[in-house]
C-alpha cells in the first residue's frame, strides 16, 4: 500500500514538473513570438517539429522526464528551433538600422570580474567575421582588471567598407574589494550610462571620472549614451555571488531603469556550469541545472528570467560551430530587440 501511495505521489509529482516545464517553454516561445511578431516575421510559430534542423528526423523529441532526469521536457526542440533561426539571426543582424535615424546603438557590458564579458565581445566578433577574433584581451588574471580603458569595439561588416551600426563597451570589471570601490564602480557605470566616458579613459580603483578630467564628455549625444545594460554573469559560480556584488549590480540597474535603459543579464560559462552542456551544447533550452542557475539569478538581482540569456563563449576554440554560433547570434539579436523595443517607446 505504502508503495503504491508513493508511486501515485511521484507521478502526479512528474506531471506536474512537466506541466510547469511546458508551460515554461511555451512562456519562453511565446515571447518570442511576440518580439518576432512586431517585426511582421510570422514564420516561426510553435509546433512539434517532425525534422531537426540538418534535415534529419527528430528522435526524442519530446524528452520523457522519467529517464532523464537532468533534462528538461520540450527542450531539444527549442534548440531545433534556435538552430534553424541562425541564418534569419544573421540576416536580422546584418540587415539591422537603428530606429529614430541614430547611427549607433550601444551595448554596454559590465559584471564581475572573469564573468566573460572580454570572451563575449570576442564570441560576437568571432561569429560576424566568420572567424575566431581576439579583439578584447580576454584574461582570468583579475589583478589586471584595474589596469582597463574604456574602449568601443565596432565589427567591420563583410565588405569591409562599413561597420556594424551597433557597438559594445567592455566596463573594468566589479569585484568585492571593499565598500569604496563599488561606489566608485556604480559612479564610472552612471558615467558609462549617460555618455560621459570618452573613449581610452583608464579607470581608477579609488576615484570615479571627474568632471574636471579631461575625458569627461560634457555634452554626450544619442550616440554616446548607452541603449541597453547587459550584466554578464559566471554561471559556474553564480551561487557563491556575493551578496554586496548584487547588490551593487541592483543598485546599477535601478539607475539604469531611472534612465529608461533596458537590462539583460547573459550567463556564460553554460559548459563549465552544466556537464551535460558541455557534452553537448543542444542541452541548453533542457537542462535542469541551467533553469536552476537562471532562476537563482533572477531572484538575486531581479532580472526577469526571460531576460537572461545563457551562452558559451568562444574561450578557447580554434574554429567556429554551428550551436555556439546559434546561441552567440540569437542573444545579440535579442539584445538589439529588446534595446530597440524601448527607444521607440
Ligand atoms: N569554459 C568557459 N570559459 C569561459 C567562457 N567565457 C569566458 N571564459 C574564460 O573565463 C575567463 C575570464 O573571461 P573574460 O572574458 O576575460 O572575463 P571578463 O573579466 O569578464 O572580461 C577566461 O579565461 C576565459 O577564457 C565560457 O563560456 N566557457
Ligand atoms: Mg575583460
Amino acid at each position: 500500500m505504502a508503495v503504491i501511495r508513493r508511486r501515485t505521489c511521484q507521478t502526479s509529482e512528474v506531471k506536474q514538473n512537466q506541466m510547469k516545464t511546458l508551460l515554461r517553454v511555451r512562456n519562453c516561445w511565446d515571447l518570442k513570438e511576440r518580439t518576432r511578431s512586431s517585426l511582421s516575421r510570422t514564420q516561426l510559430h510553435w509546433e512539434r517539429p517532425s525534422k531537426d534542423w540538418q534535415g534529419n528526423w527528430a528522435q526524442n523529441s519530446w524528452t520523457d522526464v522519467n529517464h532523464q532526469p537532468n533534462v528538461l521536457l520540450g527542450g531539444d526542440v527549442m534548440f531545433v528551433f534556435l538552430s534553424r533561426d541562425r541564418e534569419a539571426d544573421l540576416q536580422f543582424i546584418n540587415d539591422y538600422r537603428p530606429a529614430g535615424g541614430q547611427r549607433q546603438f550601444r551595448i554596454l557590458l559590465h559584471g564581475p570580474v572573469g564573468a566573460g564579458k572580454s570572451s563575449f565581445i570576442n564570441s560576437v566578433f568571432s561569429v560576424l567575421e566568420g572567424k575566431i577574433c581576439h579583439k578584447a584581451t580576454a584574461c582570468n588574471i583579475t589583478q589586471t582588471t584595474f589596469t582597463k580603458k574604456y574602449i568601443t569595439y565596432k565589427i567591420k561588416k563583410g565588405d569591409h567598407q562599413n561597420v556594424y551600426p551597433f557597438v559594445l563597451n567592455d566596463m573594468t570589471g566589479l569585484s568585492n574589494i571593499n565598500w569604496k570601490h563599488r561606489r566608485v564602480y556604480e559612479k564610472d557605470m552612471r558615467m558609462a550610462m549617460k555618455g560621459h566616458i570618452k573613449e581610452e579613459y583608464k579607470f581608477h580603483p579609488q576615484s570615479a571620472l571627474s568632471e574636471t578630467d579631461p575625458f569627461f564628455n560634457r555634452n554626450p549625444t544619442i550616440n554616446d549614451k548607452a541603449h541597453i545594460l547587459v550584466t554578464v554573469f559566471d554561471a559556474s559560480t553564480i551561487n557563491q555571488l556575493e551578496e554586496t556584488v548584487a547588490e551593487t549590480i541592483q543598485e546599477i540597474r535601478d539607475e539604469a531603469t531611472e534612465l529608461g535603459i533596458p537590462h539583460v543579464a547573459i550567463l556564460s560559462k553554460i559548459d563549465e556550469a552544466c556537464p551535460e552542456i558541455r557534452d553537448d551544447i543542444k542541452n541548453v533550452c533542457q537542462s535542469r541545472v541551467l533553469q536552476e542557475k537562471i532562476q537563482i539569478l533572477s531572484k538575486l538581482v531581479g532580472i526577469p528570467e526571460n531576460c537572461i540569456f545563457p551562452v558559451k563563449n568562444y574561450h578557447s576554440e580554434k574554429k567556429l560551430n554551428h550551436e555556439t554560433d546559434a546561441l552567440i547570434l540569437y542573444t545579440l539579436r535579442s539584445i538589439i530587440e529588446i534595446g530597440e523595443e524601448y527607444l521607440s517607446s
